[in-house]
């Protein structure tokens, strides 16, 4: 029984045929040590040398160790450790996020990054409609789109979600969502709200507007794609699954459906477990390029500092790019920046973000002093001002919402 070395450092390696991975690891071990650990653990190895490990298993499938850097240590893995041909988020993510976590020789390490060589990008279909599709949907090519989601989170029936999104739209919302927590309960059928909020739409057509609502159908791996289906054919503009909570496997099943003709919004609730630790989880920029690739159209990456979810515009900016880098072969995903959003910070958004991107605000619609409508109202005003350039105070002059929702909320 020999113990081998996981260590490569400065080793060139083939980039088509090695998956590429960054941690930053926090260890009292020497970090070379702790980088093998990992190396090993995820690999070929354990925690001792073992008779059954052959040199040419070693040779063939051994991960390893090509740079360290302070406490970012690059692991490269062979593709042959991945089963490229199920394409399967749960084996990937066993391997390049799994044991590692819970090794008792390292007190935190976090994912920040990975690079999938092209045999594993292949087996992926990445969006059906992409950012491009979705603004193609609501002809609406450059501004950025502007949305809700229906608030209270949890509460209103059908018939008031439905009217709650008629006078979102009303106002010039392009974008309605249900929230992470609404599915198909008692108070609110997802059958009966789904055909409410079609009828609302429909009207909001007629009436000269386009304007999609996601609605949620995060629920278990056997139904999902049965639910989908069931929500486009009750009339669903556009769909959500939580992806977290559900999986990567669900947004892939329900994007890659052919039978699915609508996009795929997805929201992740519940990332902030394994993406708020800087020295410990797994980065959001992971779960973006995953995202990506199962095929989600629209994903959110938080509002880079600026409104009530924690997250700073660095790590904001490294999401936006996994969404939207010409380096992978997939059509781009819409970034969506939400949480805590109100009228007097989407300038502060759009400056750290652009254009491309949907801004979304529950609380900063609904808790306007003259309603869902004049909430709506103002959010657009705001996007309008800031996409021309004109500070808000100035453009509030003579746009009354707007200039309620500052009294309201100010600005920052
Ligand atoms: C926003 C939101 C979203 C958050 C999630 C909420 O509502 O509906 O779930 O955006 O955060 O319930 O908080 P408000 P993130 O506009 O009322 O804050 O996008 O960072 O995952
Ligand atoms: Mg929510």
């Amino acid at each position: 029984m020999e113990n081998y070395s996981y260590l490569a450092l400065g080793e060139e390696l083939d980039r088509e045929n090695w998956v590429f991975t960054k941690y930053r690891v926090t260890t009292d071990l020497p970090m070379e040590k702790a980088a093998e650990n990992i190396a090993a653990e995820q690999s070929t190895g354990t925690w001792t040398g073992i008779s059954t490990l052959k040199d040419d298993i070693f040779r063939k499938y051994a991960a390893k160790v090509t740079a360290i850097d302070g406490d970012m240590v690059t692991i490269a893995y062979p593709v042959e450790d991945f089963c490229i041909e199920r394409g399967a988020v749960p084996q990937i993510l066993s391997v390049i996020a799994g044991n590692l976590f819970g090794l008792e020789t390292i007190k935190g390490v976090r994912l920040e990054d990975v690079e999938f060589c092209p045999s594993i990008l292949k087996k992926y279909k990445g969006p059906k409609f992409g950012d491009k599709g979705l603004r193609d949907i609501l002809g609406r090519p450059e501004k950025p789109l502007v949305g809700t989601i229906v608030k209270p989170k949890i509460g209103l029936n059908p018939k008031d979600t439905a009217a709650y999104v008629y006078e979102a739209g009303s106002g010039g919302l392009t974008n309605g969502k249900d929230d992470e927590t609404l599915v198909d309960q008692v108070f609110c059928p997802i059958e009966a709200r789904t055909k409410a909020v079609a009828e609302a739409i429909d009207k909001l057509k007629e009436e000269g507007h386009r304007m999609v609502h996601a609605i949620n159908i995060s629920t278990n791996g056997q139904d999902i794609r049965d639910l989908a289906e069931d929500v486009q054919k009750w009339g669903a503009t556009e769909i959500m699954v939580d992806v977290i909570t559900c999986g990567y496997g669900a947004v892939q099943a329900v994007a890659e459906d052919p039978k699915i003709k609508v996009p795929v919004h997805v929201h992740r609730t519940m990332h902030g477990a394994m993406t708020k630790d800087p020295l410990n989880g797994i980065s959001m920029r992971v779960v973006s390029k995953l995202v990506r690739m199962c095929g989600g159209d629209a994903l959110h990456i938080g509002t880079l500092g600026v409104g009530k979810m924690s997250g700073d515009p660095a790590e904001g900016r490294l999401n936006q790019d996994a969404c939207q880098s010409d380096d992978i072969p997939f059509k781009k995903v819409l970034p969506v920046c939400s949480g805590g959003m109100y009228p007097g910070i989407v300038p502060g958004v759009m400056k750290a973000a652009g254009n491309n991107i949907q801004i979304q605000a529950g609380g900063g619609v609904a808790g306007h002093p003259r309603g869902v409508r004049a909430g709506a109202m103002a959010m657009c005003q705001a996007v309008d001002a800031a996409y021309e350039g004109i500070p808000l105070a100035e453009y509030a002059k003579d746009h009354a919402e707007l200039c309620e929702a500052l009294e309201r909320w100010g600005s920052k």
